[in-house]
């Protein structure tokens, strides 16, 4: 029988782990899949964070040494990655608008928010996480109803939270100097940035610093370095892989989990996150397709006259249909180029520069992913960012996204920097998660579809493009 792909693997490991849990639930069996499979997905969250830190390190560090010696960036180098920066920026503020108005993580019934919320407020005073909003929901009777109720339940859970510490805590708000987000980024000590509570924006900061250093030290002294950060970047890619081969046996346990504790005395909680998880797929979706369908092809059109709608997607297909396949930009990567040069008649200097490049630092499809994911979850939980954390949220899925490899379920894995940047709890990746191997086919499809836009448009600005409309593109050569 044909090995079955990966992802369908997880998909099935993700069923099954959500039929065990309603199961179990049903059965009374919860407590035993909270203290015998739960764990596993535990693991399996720790697993994916332990490897988002050096990755991020190691693969920006990577990323800015390999860009070569700053001369030959030049102006195609800088032109190519200033407009990789605007076709990210422009995916996530679309994201961030879609969020904002279909408001996905507010659909569900406001006592499971309610619930979410002070949880969220236990696990963020465990943290020493001050809560930027808090204060306005002491006033809601309903939220003060149940945090008297929950108070009741768990006293020692909710000692240094009680409403009053809340209160003073909000009132006496340190007051910070308009500069301190930038402070924050500068770590004062490297080890304390690895550590888990060390920003992930302090550890972008250093990756970038210290690669550009690499481009300005002599060359027979940076070589050794940059070889031995690609190898060590092999690694965690490598752990990604590897983690990613056990990841069906880790998603069911992390399904029975997370749908055990939700579902635990009342199936209806369930029912509410699925109705959350599929309204923010339907955001997700409605972004990625946008993008595809509508911002491309406008950016396109306005540069580069030549090539006609439909052109571009017979052009394409290929390629898309491998990134839908395989969720893996690097995969498709010989099959972008070769789409790109065969089929767009992009000249090949130009896309064995851009599109590598491209494939490691251009995520549009991840960025705008990570920006819906981020305030679906804040939602979820009653919390509404403020313009000041969307921007850091622009700013970090910006930087998450240069820094998510291109294999699948990287843009899961980085977003855990992103929650993290806006004092959220990393663990909620797991809330998303039932759906992320599905968007992640799609998103990949938008990062290479972005990648062979911007150097459609590079070329074309290089008086490198030499368009003819072919028949059929896949003659040009046969998909293995
Ligand atoms: N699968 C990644 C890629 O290859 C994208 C992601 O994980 O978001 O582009």
């Amino acid at each position: 029988m044909k090995k079955l792909a990966l992802h369908w693997k997880i998909i099935i490991g993700m069923v099954l782990g959500i039929i065990w849990a309603l199961l179990s639930s049903f059965m009374g069996w919860s407590s035993f899949t909270i203290n015998w499979i739960d764990p596993f997905g535990t693991i399996f969250i720790n697993l994916l964070k332990l490897i988002a830190v050096p990755l991020v390190l190691f693969s920006i560090i990577s990323g800015v040494a390999n860009i070569g010696d700053p001369k030959s960036l030049g102006r195609m180098g800088g032109k190519t990655l200033l407009i990789y920066l605007l076709t990210t920026v422009m995916a996530i503020s679309l994201g961030l608008l879609l969020v904002n108005t279909v408001k996905p993580g507010k659909l569900i019934d406001k006592q499971s928010r309610i619930d979410n919320r002070i949880n969220y407020e236990i696990w963020a005073s465990s943290q020493g996480y001050e809560i930027k909003d808090g204060i306005n929901y002491l006033k809601d009777p309903a939220y003060m109803k149940r945090a008297q109720e929950i108070t009741e339940l768990t006293k020692n859970d909710l000692k240094e939270v009680s409403v009053a510490d809340k209160l003073d805590k909000a009132n006496k708000q340190k007051e910070t100097t308009p500069l301190q987000p930038l402070v924050d980024i500068v770590p004062d000590n490297f080890f304390f940035a690895l550590s888990s509570n060390g920003l992930m924006l302090q550890i972008i900061f250093f990756a970038i610093f210290f690669g550009v250093c690499l481009l300005f030290i002599p060359n027979d002294k940076s070589q050794p370095v940059v070889t031995l950060v690609d190898s060590i970047n092999e690694v965690f890619l490598k752990m990604v892989d590897l983690v990613m081969q056990a990841a069906p046996f880790f998603v069911f346990a992390l399904l029975a989990g997370v749908v055990s504790k939700m579902a635990g005395n009342d199936i209806g909680k369930v029912v509410e996150i699925f109705k959350g998880l599929s309204w923010y797929s339907l955001t997700v979706l409605a972004g990625l397709l946008l993008m595809i369908f509508l911002a491309y092809p406008s950016i396109l059109k306005a540069f580069v006259k030549k090539i006609p709608y439909v052109g571009f997607f017979k052009a394409m297909g290929p390629a898309q249909t491998l990134a839908f396949s395989t969720s893996s930009s690097a995969a498709t990567l010989p099959v972008t180029m070769e789409c790109v040069e065969h089929n767009l008649g992009v000249d090949k200097k130009i896309s064995s520069f851009v599109l590598p490049i491209g494939a490691t630092v251009n995520m549009d499809g991840t960025s705008l992913y990570q920006a819906i994911a981020v305030v679906f979850l804040a939602q979820l939980h009653m919390i509404d960012l403020t313009i000041g954390q969307q921007l850091t949220v622009v700013l970090t899925t910006t930087l998450a996204s240069i820094g998510s490899a291109a294999v699948p379920s990287a843009g899961l894995v980085m977003l855990i920097i992103v929650l993290d940047s806006v004092g959220l709890n990393p663990a909620w990746i797991a809330i998303i998660f039932p759906v992320d191997r599905i968007l992640d086919m799609f998103r990949t499809v938008v990062n290479v579809t972005g990648d062979a836009t911007v150097c459609t448009i590079i070329a074309d600005g290089e008086k490198m493009l030499n368009y003819q409309e072919a028949k059929d593109p896949t003659e040009t050569f046969e998909l293995d």
